[in-house]
């Protein structure tokens, strides 16, 4: 049976060539290139995968997740910034100093954690279209029709958080998703992108029908740095259905797999979800140029085969990843494992 993948080339749209980082300004690691690589190498294996085009989704499915003047900021960066042109917030209000105003472009920094992740008039509509991705795919689960999903998800969504946007992510791909099969029994969502879920974690942060695990890198070395400590567990409710994993520079694809195997799969079964989500980042690949995991093609694929193990309906969305020759590769043989 052909794995379907959703994708809407609209979500190649927006494209910021530059994000500012700690040396100025610099190419964005987030661009169209990458999904060409990952497209590339899904037809090449076309035999098991079949490409299908997301269904549009309407802005209150976007505000089951997220605060609404997110619509309203990203609604007025498409009517106010020319073609070509990006806004990076450069000021940050001091821990919610005031009320903040969608309508006024000066006040994006407050809902934007970094200078990496601009506005431009292409970003509702292609985040829009990443967000239905995932959400479709949700839907073609529930739906019985295949017991594994592929939300090609580009911008990528970990990072957005109910009420912030950031490190590339506008909208929380993988929580809108989670949250559409939550109608129908609870989910886990696990996290092997090399940075820390955090806009996941602090979705479902006070939630005991969804568990969030995350393996990353330490925080206090790798972005986003104020969380993905080990004990950040969940609160209220949510207590003890957060499990955040740092790990060293240099992990490798051994390392990875034992804690995934040891901490990981155990806490999945013991939380019996009906559902599983993976939020995939193939950036803990040796060669990555942001990241320093030392993770190879076939690893990918190995750790699949234990995800896979755990025999629950699953759906991939995609994060992360910036080595481009080798991202589509990496995608597939992750896939094929699950497969
Ligand atoms: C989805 C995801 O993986 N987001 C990661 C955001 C990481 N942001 C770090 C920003 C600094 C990296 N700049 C490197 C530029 C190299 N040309
Ligand atoms: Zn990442």
């Amino acid at each position: 049976m052909q794995t379907p993948v959703f994708f809407h080339a609209d979500q190649l749209l927006f494209s910021p060539p530059y994000e500012w980082d700690k040396r100025g300004y610099v190419k964005h690691p987030e661009n169209p290139k990458r999904i060409n690589s990952i497209l590339k190498a899904l037809k090449k294996a076309s035999g098991d995968f079949v490409f299908l085009e997301p269904d549009p989704i309407s802005q209150s499915v976007i505000q089951q997740v997220h605060r609404s003047d997110f619509l309203r900021l990203y609604q007025l960066a498409q009517e106010n910034i020319p073609s070509g042109q990006y806004f990076y917030p450069t000021f940050f209000p001091k821990a919610h100093q005031r009320d903040s105003d969608p309508d006024n472009i000066h006040h994006a920094g407050y809902y934007c954690t970094d200078t990496s992740t601009p506005l431009g008039p292409e970003t509702l509509i292609s985040a829009t279209w990443s967000a239905a991705t995932a959400y479709s795919a949700a839907s073609h689960l529930l739906e019985g029709k295949s017991n594994l999903v592929y939300a090609l998800t580009r911008p990528p969504g970990h990072h957005a958080s109910a009420d912030y946007f950031g490190g590339y992510c506008y909208f929380n791909n993988a929580a809108i998703a989670a949250n559409r099969l939550k109608e129908q029994g609870s989910v886990a969502i696990i996290d092997i992108d090399f940075h820390h879920g955090d806009g996941t974690q602090s979705i479902f942060y006070f939630d005991n029908q969804v568990l969030t695990v995350s393996i990353h890198a330490d925080p206090n070395e790798h972005f986003p740095y104020f969380s993905g400590h080990a004990n950040e567990i969940g609160e209220g409710a949510g207590r003890g259905f957060n499990l955040n994993i740092p790990l060293m520079p240099g992990t490798d694809g051994d390392t990875f797999l034992q804690v995934l195997t040891e901490l990981v799969v155990p806490r999945i079964k013991e939380f019996a979800p009906a559902f599983l989500i993976v939020a995939f980042g193939a950036d803990t690949y040796h060669k990555d140029p942001i990241c320093d995991f030392k993770l190879d093609t076939p690893d990918y694929n190995i750790i699949a085969k234990q995800l896979a193990s755990l025999n629950l309906p699953t759906l991939v969305t995609q994060e992360g990843g910036y080595f481009v020759p080798a991202l589509g590769d990496n995608v597939v043989s992750f896939l094929s494992g699950l497969r």
